[in-house]
């Protein structure tokens, strides 16, 4: 029997951008249904009852969530096709150290320099620079996180690409200028197709923030 696939998500979700790359990147066809967050379909809520969020993978009408946990189950169920995590305990621990550096660091202090004003914005801003500044140590010389190859930690981070515009508007400062290496990284990991096909628009990103910021009288 063929495998039933089936993704629930949200568009500008970095979350579930990931879960696409990782499809993607296993050639898996699957079903894609996107999800309203102000009004949530039956199936989203009884997939995922604990957090009732997106994403949520569906195989085989088994729910799985929690998008790093996602990733970690596509790796394994379909481990013949480009391995996504490296196969050296050390090498997979640090992988997830960094995947689970971006969960805490990257995405807060993201949406609160693109959803905030004045002091609150500048200390986000700081911070989300600051936390870029070590990610971009970290990837020093090396193509990619995991070496050679696109993989697990590249994965993570790159959905976080589509809100870069976004940050630089909102937070007053270029991307460009204050991490360059990490720039031109993702510039590299948006030549894959499983990448630029994944990924949300900047432009469409940085207008959803506008009307939510004029919505909560931040502008
Ligand atoms: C985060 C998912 C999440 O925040 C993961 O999958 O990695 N740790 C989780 N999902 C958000 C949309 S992205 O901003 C969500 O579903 N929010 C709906 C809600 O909070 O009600």
């Amino acid at each position: 029997m063929a495998d039933e696939v089936v993704l629930l998500s949200f568009w500008l979700s970095p979350f579930g951008m990931r879960v696409k790359i990782a499809l993607a990147e296993k050639g898996i066809s699957y079903e894609y249904k996107e999800e309203n967050l102000q009004d949530k379909s039956p199936l989203l809520l009884k997939m995922n009852p604990v957090h009732k969020k997106i994403p949520v993978l569906i195989h085989n009408s088994k729910p799985i969530c929690e998008s790093l946990v996602i990733v970690q189950y596509i790796d394994e169920v379909w481990r013949d096709t480009c391995p996504l995590l490296p196969s050296d305990p050390y090498l997979r621990a640090q992988a997830r150290f960094w995947a689970d550096f971006i969960d805490k660091k990257i995405f807060d202090c993201g949406r609160k320099t693109c959803m905030s004003k004045g002091e609150e914005t500048e200390a986000a801003k700081k911070e989300l620079i600051q936390s870029l500044k070590v990610l971009e140590a970290e990837l020093g010389k090396k193509l990619f996180f995991g070496g050679e190859k696109f993989g697990y930690v590249d994965l993570c981070l790159i959905p976080f690409y589509t809100w870069f515009y976004s940050y630089e508007t909102f937070g007053s400062f270029s991307m460009e200028a204050e991490c360059p290496k990490l720039t031109a990284w993702a510039e590299r990991c948006l030549e894959k197709e499983s990448v630029s096909n994944s990924l949300a628009d900047q432009q469409k990103v940085y207008q959803f923030f506008g009307q939510m910021r004029k919505m909560y009288g931040i502008e």
